[in-house]
């Protein structure tokens, strides 16, 4: 049996005009890790397809068809499958946007696939194979990341990604951030592979620099203590998501910088109290930022700050503060976003509820465009004071100043800091969605 799985990407990422040069990306491993899944005795092909790599073939010889979708690349999943299912190839959907929408998921596909799959997806497989694929798999949240198959990294082709050295250790978040799709998604229980088991898998792929894209590394502190102390013995250098909590937790953060830690992304979203209340995100506080990046730069430690512009307490002068404090705290690769109402987040739902939701195109949901009314200043004016603020927190005196005070890991920071200079000077041409009609002349 042929199976064919495929990663549509949103305009900002796609390969042919995408604003990133593909040799920026890592291999994500929502595909990799599908294939692996898949019951050892159905004898199935599989193919792969990235398009923020590569195109993907509108002739595919296939059985069955499956898209990942997450809520930017709706529109394009839906235009895919389509495309398949006119040619009489059976089509599943699966991923966040899936597990956010079902309903709407289901008109455009033969099946469903809702939340995590470890179980639910080798059930369809088996159910496909006999003819009696039923349009919806729930899966449930008692199931446990254990005796899992490594992911089937050697399906994509490893030279079109910056790296494949790409692991995954934890599933879920224990907050519950108001505009986070991961709690809503998937739940705050926490899914953990065996420590071995991840040991394992970063000695079998066997690089130096890896790279986890676990949502919150230190969401259970003793699961993150137990990786790190294991994680020492491999002499590695890994980069990974965290948040600001890490710095109420010196013994974590001097381990994790003893287990090889090089760079960490932490979701500060705000240098505003008011607006992380709005967030549900009071976890974070402002007065202890500078000292959580000065700890951390003192272990060798990068930091990628990340920041959401469009909160309720948001006025037009958050833009130029933000790009300040970034350079006076000599964050390492500053990162912003416009606040994105996805889909059943307790935040869509107040916004909707409010009146506030100006549009539902899906592909605009991708962190880049205003898709809502924000409380103290214009659309255009969240929209265009977000754009400003990348090409000033990229501009050569801020780069400068911010590497000056951070010194930390210099020849990866210029190289980074370069490449997202880039992305900041194009991100307006990269708009390539349709707008509502008039709505940037008139916001
Ligand atoms: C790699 C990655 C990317 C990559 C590629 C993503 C992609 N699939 O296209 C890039 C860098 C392009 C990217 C971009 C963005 N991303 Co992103 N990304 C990730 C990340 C870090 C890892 C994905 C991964 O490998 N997961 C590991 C695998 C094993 O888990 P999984 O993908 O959830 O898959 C499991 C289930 O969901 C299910 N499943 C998933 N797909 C399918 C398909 C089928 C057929 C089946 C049966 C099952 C199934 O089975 C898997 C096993 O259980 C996730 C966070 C995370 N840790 O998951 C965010 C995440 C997917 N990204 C997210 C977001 C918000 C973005 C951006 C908007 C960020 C931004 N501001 O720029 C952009 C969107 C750009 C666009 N519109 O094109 C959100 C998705 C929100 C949503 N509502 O869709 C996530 C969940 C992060 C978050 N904190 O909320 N991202
Ligand atoms: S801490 Fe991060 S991953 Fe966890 S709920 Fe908040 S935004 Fe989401």
């Amino acid at each position: 049996m042929k199976v064919a799985l495929l990663s549509p990407k949103g305009p900002l990422y796609r390969n042919r005009g995408g604003i990133f040069k593909q040799s920026l990306r890592y291999q994500p491993l929502t595909l990799t890790t599908l294939a692996a899944l898949a019951p050892p005795e159905l004898d199935i092909t599989f193919a792969l397809y990235d398009e923020g790599i590569e195109d993907i073939p509108l002739d595919l010889d296939a059985d069955l068809v499956g898209l990942t979708v997450i809520t930017g690349c709706a529109p394009r999943s839906y235009e895919l499958a389509r495309h398949y299912r006119s040619r009489g190839i059976k089509v599943v959907l699966g991923g966040p946007h899936v597990t956010l929408l079902p309903d709407e998921a289901a008109q455009n596909a033969d099946a469903i696939c809702v939340g995590y799959a470890e179980e639910a997806w080798p059930a369809l497989l088996r159910d496909f194979t006999q003819g009696q694929m039923r349009p919806r798999y729930n899966q449930g949240h008692d199931f446990k990341l254990t005796n899992l198959p490594f992911p089937r990294r050697d399906l994509l082709n490893g030279r079109r990604y910056l790296t494949q050295a790409v692991f995954e250790a934890t599933r879920a978040c224990a907050h519950d951030c108001e505009f986070c799709v991961v709690p809503t998604a998937w739940g705050r229980r926490q899914f953990q592979k065996p420590v071995e088991h991840v040991v394992d898998d970063i000695r079998r792929v066997g690089k130096r620099r890896i790279i986890f894209i676990d949502l919150n590394l230190i969401s259970d502190r003793a699961y993150a203590g137990e990786l790190f102390e294991a994680l020492i013995r491999l002499k590695i250098r890994w980069f990974g998501l965290a948040t600001s909590l890490l710095g109420r937790d010196r013994k974590l953060m001097e381990l994790a910088a003893r287990s090889g830690c090089a760079g960490l992304l932490i979701g500060f979203e705000s240098i505003c109290e008011s607006s992380l209340g709005d967030a549900r995100k009071k976890f974070n506080d402002p007065s202890r930022y500078r000292a959580l990046v000065n700890d951390l730069h003192a272990l060798d430690i990068s930091i990628q700050g990340c920041f959401v512009f469009g909160h309720d307490h948001d006025t037009v002068e958050v833009f130029d503060q933000t790009v300040q404090f970034c350079v006076d705290a000599g964050i390492d690769l500053p990162r912003f976003a416009i606040l994105t109402p996805f889909p059943g987040t307790p935040l869509h739902q107040r916004l909707d509820k409010d009146g506030r939701i100006l549009t539902k195109s899906w592909d605009l949901y991708d962190g880049q465009h205003v898709v809502f009314r924000p409380a103290k200043m214009t659309p255009r004016e969240l929209q265009i004071g977000h754009e400003k603020a990348w090409r000033d927190v990229y501009s050569v005196s801020s780069i400068t100043r911010r590497l000056a005070r951070s010194r930390t890991q210099l020849p990866i920071a210029i190289m980074a800091n370069l490449a997202y200079r880039y992305y900041a000077q194009h991100l307006e041409t990269h708009y390539t969605c349709d707008w509502p009609i008039g709505f940037r002349e008139a916001a």
